[in-house]
């Protein structure tokens, strides 16, 4: 009797052990199925951080100077590329301007540079100051055809920091050169391409 006492002890103790060995192991397969929804929650919302808007350049001024222009924003940082035709071979200005309005037939409808700091224009990055849209100069090569790439951490798409934000502004593509040094725009002549940057 004493023996089966034993036995009977022997085996509740041995089920108590493997119910808490099969309970701790539960418990580590929720833990791994938890990080696994976080990780996937994580990735997912950094896709959605990713933010492009295109639009098409439409030529102003008499010129036929067209292409698009895409804003991407991704980690804090908007990258710009403008694909350009019908340009003249060479320099020529590109900046982003204070109204998405494209409607007048010369451009300035889109108003001087946006400068929501206040500041002189200028090169972008210089000490003395520049305005956000001062993007500055590119190379259209001898086809008339251009590249254009500028990357930030200065602008933002949609937020709601107004010195960031290039939502309701317009990119404007200029026939001349910009001096960096001419107030307010830098000089560079005829608005040759238009494009209203608008969400
Ligand atoms: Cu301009
Ligand atoms: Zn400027």
């Amino acid at each position: 009797m004493k023996k089966l006492k034993l036995v009977a002890l022997g085996l509740l103790i041995a089920s108590s052990y493997n119910c808490k060995d099969f309970k701790q192991g539960y418990k580590d397969g929720m833990k791994d199925a938890e990080e696994e929804v976080n990780e996937t929650a994580k990735e997912s919302k950094e896709e959605v951080a990713v933010e492009t808007i295109k639009f098409m350049m439409e030529p102003k001024s008499e010129s036929n100077v067209k292409g698009e222009v895409t804003f991407t924003e991704e980690g804090g940082t908007v990258s710009m590329v403008a694909m350009l035709s019908g340009l003249s071979e060479g320099e020529h200005a590109i900046h982003i301007h204070d109204k998405a309005d494209c409607s007048s037939a010369d451009g300035k409808s889109t108003g001087g540079h946006w400068n929501p700091t206040g500041t002189p224009h200028g090169k972008w990055g210089a000490a003395e100051g520049y305005h956000k849209g001062d993007i500055g100069n590119f190379m259209a090569d001898a086809e008339g055809n251009a590249k254009v790439e500028f990357a930030t951490d200065q602008w933002c798409i949609g937020c709601d920091d107004e010195n960031k934000n290039i939502v309701g502004k317009g990119v404007i593509v200029h026939q001349g050169v910009d001096d960096f040094t001419s107030q307010p725009s830098g000089a560079a002549g005829a608005r040759v391409s238009c494009a209203g940057i608008i969400q």
